[in-house]
């Protein structure tokens, strides 16, 4: 029996920590289906084949072979047919993996005040992944290419407010948060909650408006939808690719442009970030961390990380260094 729980573990998908996820898995299984159908297929008609040009039937070759076009015509319409099916089921659930998250945050609408900040910008190096977070503020402090140094990796403007409270991890764990959605079922009275129907709070949030208001002015219920991390990606050098299985997430990273994908996590843990794309001879250790959080050791994290927070440390070890 072992033998085959290990055969069957062997086939399965692996382990699934994101909410959309299983769509990945659901493609995979439509593509294998629609080959196993066509291998089929092919099968039978190798089989009818040899059965009906065999020699004892057939003791002379017949040099002018089939006339009929009937199963020429049929297997280009079957090519025809499996293709069709191939293009609508791919993207059918291609759509759930490159689409827009309903909770999608870019660096525009953050910077226009309208989305929430959970954008981390990943930026892969030979050999390793480097995170720029938003920090508290929700935006990215201003990059500029000429400024990137040993001391400054992302070339962050010194002067721009916005990058003041910024966190920068340098190949260490890339932490991002698992925020459960509370949906409001009825606003209360809206004059003062300020809450539409079905909007979508976070617990923090539902906390902080429960203190305001008091337990009874609005009603909201945790729905068990998760709140999408958004990671923009790009890249120092080479071409990289960041691939983190339990979250069926595999996205080139490239030089020059920033590309967004987003996932849903569903369980705390850390997860392991292999690097997809051959991108040089450190290739082999080009590994990351991706560390899911609750939301209020993210909250917690971040106020304890940001680049405010370090700036303030050096001036008051500098400070003592002085009175020393
Ligand atoms: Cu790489």
């Amino acid at each position: 029996m072992d033998f085959l729980s290990n055969i069957i573990e062997a086939f399965s998908f692996p382990d699934l920590a994101s909410q959309d996820g299983g769509k990945v898995d659901g493609l995979v299984i439509a593509v294998h289906l629609l080959m196993l159908a066509l291998f089929v297929g092919w099968i039978i008609y190798y089989f009818v084949a040899i059965f009906k040009f065999r020699a004892s039937r057939n003791p002379s070759a017949d040099y002018k072979g089939l006339k009929s076009k009937t199963v020429t015509n049929s297997v280009e319409g079957g090519v025809i047919v499996a293709e069709l099916i191939l293009v609508i089921v791919a993207t059918y659930y291609w759509n759930f993996y490159v689409n827009e998250a309903d909770d999608y945050a870019d660096v525009q609408a953050i910077k226009m005040g309208k989305r929430d900040m959970h954008v981390v910008r990943v930026t892969a190096e030979q050999f390793g992944w480097n995170a720029h977070y938003p920090g508290l503020d929700g935006r990215l402090g201003k990059q500029d290419k000429s400024l990137v140094s040993g001391e400054n990796p992302f070339g962050l403007v010194e002067d721009d407010v916005n990058g003041v409270d910024d966190i920068e991890v340098l190949k260490e764990d890339i932490v991002v948060p698992l925020i459960y959605n509370y949906r409001v079922e009825n606003p209360g009275d809206a004059s003062k909650t300020k809450l539409e129907l079905g909007q979508l709070l976070t617990e923090t949030e539902y906390i902080s408006l429960t203190e305001m208001h008091g337990p009874d002015a609005f009603e909201a219920i945790k729905d068990g939808t998760v709140r999408s991390v958004t990671i923009d990606l790009t890249s120092k050098d080479v071409i990289h690719n960041f691939k983190v299985l339990p979250f069926r997430i595999c996205q080139d990273a490239i030089p020059g442009l920033n590309i967004p994908i987003h996932f849903k996590p569903t369980r705390l843990g850390r997860y392991q970030v292999t690097c997809a794309q051959l991108c040089g001879d450190g290739h082999a250790r080009m590994r990351g961390v991706v560390k899911v959080v609750s939301e209020k050791e993210w909250i917690e994290w971040q106020k304890s990380n940001s680049n405010a927070v370090k700036s303030t440390q050096q001036i008051s070890l500098s400070s003592e260094d002085e009175s020393a």
